[in-house]
């Protein structure tokens, strides 16, 4: 695989083991220039701290992304995690069309919400203008309840396939060709992800360990991205990136002064050996 230059835009939490403290390294050991924008600078991310500082950084986007379109700096991949405004997502939207290589690959985490509830901060106006660069991506990688936000379908912590399916339909619906749809569990023991391919279903299921850990998703998506650079099919980076967030979450269970983020630092050996990088 060619040596490619992928340009991530999230926030950078100082503390926390998410966004872009988690993309970058681990899109960068899959062997790929990883370029950032950081949509804002938070001192901790939201999730279980109380008093964070927040910088939005959405005034300095149109300035960075002048300069680069100046310079001719082109980027062969986009994923776009946490934003910090409905208006920031204007602006990346401006950065699909204006710093992209032709053909470059579009992938939206539409990271905003969790069991059923929107992170702090964001408000339905947001929601809709993520919906909105969801139509712009290639892949979407949300989880059940972004997906039913994004889609206005009703949130169930009880599900069958045939429900699952309807979000994916009404998810490819809103512009992407392809969703990843994580978090995905038929049995209490299991989870998994869904992945709907030009109308064609299939489904990874894995262990579902005992614990509910921060910033997983993030592992999750940068692991994917790193494997889909690495030319795997998009099933196959599902599943690396799957089986990645596992032995991420193992190798943090039973450190209870760790319950922030995941230790993912110990498993990037593993998941260069699994690309056999
Ligand atoms: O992991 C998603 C995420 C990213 N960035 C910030 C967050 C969260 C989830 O809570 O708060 C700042």
């Amino acid at each position: 695989m060619p040596y490619q230059k992928v340009l991530t835009i999230q926030d950078i939490s100082c503390v926390g083991q998410c966004s872009l403290t988690v993309a970058l390294p681990i899109i960068s050991a899959c062997g790929m220039e990883t370029c950032v924008l950081p949509s804002a600078v938070l001192s901790t991310h939201t999730g279980g701290f109380t008093g964070y500082t927040f910088r939005d950084l959405t005034d300095d986007i149109p300035a960075i992304r002048d300069h680069w379109k100046k310079e001719g700096i082109r980027f062969d991949a986009v994923y776009t995690g946490y934003l910090g405004s409905s208006r920031q997502i204007d602006y990346v939207l401006s950065i699909f069309d204006s710093v992209m290589n032709p053909g470059a690959l579009k992938i939206v985490d539409p990271a905003m919400a969790d069991n059923g509830k929107l992170y702090p901060g964001f408000d339905d106006a947001y929601v809709r203008a993520m919906a909105a660069l969801c139509a712009r991506a290639d892949i979407l990688l949300p989880n059940i309840t972004e997906a039913c936000m994004l889609t206005g379908h009703p949130y169930q912590t009880c599900y069958d396939e045939a429900y699952i399916r309807t979000l994916l339909e009404k998810l490819t619906a809103l512009g992407a060709h392809t969703v990843v749809l994580t978090g995905v569990g038929y049995t209490d023991d299991t989870t998994g992800v869904a992945v709907y391919e030009n109308g064609k279903y299939s489904y990874y299921k894995h262990t579902r360990l005992p614990v509910s850990s921060h910033g997983t998703g993030d592992v999750y998506a940068s692991a994917f991205v790193g494997a889909l650079m690495n030319s795997r099919t998009t099933f196959d980076s599902a599943r690396i990136a799957a089986d990645f967030t596992v032995r991420c979450i193992e190798r943090t269970a039973g450190d209870e002064h760790h319950c922030y983020g995941v230790k993912f630092e110990l498993v990037i050996p593993e998941l260069i050996r699994t690309l056999g990088l």
